[in-house]
C-alpha cells in the first residue's frame, strides 16, 4: 500500500473506531478513501468488532465493492433514515464546507450525506484548503437535455463551465445525467454562489457541501486530526 494510501486508510479507521456503533445504518460513500474504509468495515464485520451494520451506497461502485466485500446493502426505499454517513471530499474549508464530486458521484453522495443524522468526512491533508476552489473546479451535475442551456446560464454567472469526458464521449453519471467542472476567480461568498447553482434550469446538484459534514478524519504524517464535533456518545457509554 502507498504511503497515501495508508493515510487515506488512516482516517477510515478512525471514523469507524470513533463513529460506528454495532446495529447502525450507514451511508457509504465513493472514491479511493471511501473504499479504503470499506475494506476496514468489512474486517470489522468479519471479526466481530461490528455487527448488524447495514450500508446504503452512493454510487454502483460502491454499491459492487461492498458485494464483492460482503457488507449488507440497503437502499434508501428501505433505510430512508441513516444513522450516520461516512465519505471522501475534494477540498475541505476550514468550517467544514466541501467541494465533491470529482469521483462523479455528488448527486447520490448529497442524498445519502443529508438522510443521515450526522455526516463525516475522511480524508488525507492534502484536502485541506483555505478557500474552497482553491485546487479543485466544482462539478455540477445537468441533465443532457438542458447541457447547453445550463452552460451558457452558468457562463452568465460567472463560472467557467467545462464538460467532463471519458473517452471522447461526455462522462454520464449513475444517474444517467452529464457533470460540468466548473471554476472560477471570486469565491468569496460560497452560500450565495451554492444558491445560484441550485437556480439554474437544467442543473440537479452541484458539489458544494455546505454546513453537511459534522467532522472530518483527516490523516496526516503524525496520526489523523479529527476537525468538528465528536462523535456523540454511544447509548449506555461511560463518559
Ligand atoms: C466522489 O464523487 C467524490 O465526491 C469523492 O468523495 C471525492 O472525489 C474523494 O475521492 P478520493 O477519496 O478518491 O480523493
Amino acid at each position: 500500500m502507498s504511503g497515501a494510501d495508508a493515510e487515506k486508510r488512516l482516517a477510515g479507521e478512525a471514523a469507524l473506531d470513533r463513529e460506528v456503533r454495532t446495529g447502525m445504518r450507514l451511508g457509504l460513500g465513493t472514491g479511493s478513501t471511501a473504499a479504503l474504509m470499506l475494506e476496514a468495515l468489512a474486517e470489522r464485520l468479519a471479526d466481530g468488532r461490528l455487527r448488524d451494520v447495514t450500508g446504503v451506497p452512493t454510487s454502483e461502485a460502491t454499491a459492487e465493492r461492498c458485494r464483492q466485500l460482503g457488507i449488507p446493502l440497503a437502499t434508501l426505499a428501505e433505510l430512508p433514515e441513516l444513522d450516520l454517513a461516512i465519505d471522501g471530499a475534494d477540498e475541505i474549508d476550514p468550517s467544514l464546507g466541501l467541494i465533491k464530486g470529482l469521483g462523479g458521484a455528488h448527486l447520490r453522495e448529497k442524498v445519502v450525506a443529508c438522510a443521515a443524522a450526522r455526516f463525516v468526512v475522511i480524508a488525507d491533508a492534502g484536502k485541506l484548503v483555505r478557500r474552497l476552489g482553491d485546487h479543485a473546479p466544482l462539478p455540477v451535475e445537468v441533465i443532457p437535455f438542458a447541457r447547453p442551456v445550463s452552460t451558457r446560464l452558468l457562463a452568465g454567472l460567472g463560472w467557467e463551465p467545462e464538460l467532463r469526458l471519458r473517452g471522447g464521449a461526455p462522462y454520464v453519471t449513475d444517474e444517467g445525467n452529464h457533470l460540468l467542472d466548473c471554476r472560477r476567480d471570486d469565491w468569496s461568498h460560497p452560500e450565495r454562489l451554492a444558491a445560484e447553482l441550485q437556480a439554474v434550469p437544467g442543473v440537479v446538484e452541484h458539489g458544494l457541501f455546505l454546513d453537511i459534514a459534522r467532522a472530518a478524519y483527516v490523516a496526516e504524517t503524525g496520526g489523523v486530526l479529527m476537525l468538528g464535533d465528536a462523535a456523540p456518545a454511544s447509548p449506555g457509554a461511560v463518559p
